[in-house]
């Protein structure tokens, strides 16, 4: 019995720490299975992509000029992220931990637009 309840603590305890990580959180490397969207041409390369909630996109710059990935409060979007610029072969990986459709712009240039609908 002392062991289920453990076990319940467990779960409750990263149930929680799931909600603190926010539905979507940078992460330092891209994950395995990671979903990889490139940015050429002033433009994300696949604007739009599918993936499971608890995985992840990484975004790889490919062209000199500098870009980013920005995603403001709103829709899915619970808290603002707004990635670093990415230099030329730089990458940013993010996590989707929560079902829902999160839209994100490049800071400097607001018409290069991309979503990301987590499943
Ligand atoms: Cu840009």
């Amino acid at each position: 019995m002392r062991v289920l309840v453990l076990a319940a603590t467990l779960a409750a305890l990263s149930a929680g720490a799931a909600l603190a990580a926010g539905a979507l959180e940078a992460v330092p490397e891209a994950p395995a299975g990671s979903t990889e969207v490139k940015i050429a041409k002033m433009k994300f390369a696949t604007p739009e992509v599918r993936i499971k909630a608890g995985s992840a996109v990484t975004w790889t710059n490919t062209e000199a000029l500098p870009h980013n990935v920005h995603f403001k409060p709103g829709g899915s979007v619970d808290k603002e992220l707004e990635g670093p610029m990415l230099r030329s072969n730089q990458t940013y990986s993010v996590k989707f931990n929560t079902p829902g459709t999160y839209d994100y712009i490049c800071t400097p240039h607001p018409f290069m637009k991309g979503k990301v609908v987590v499943e």
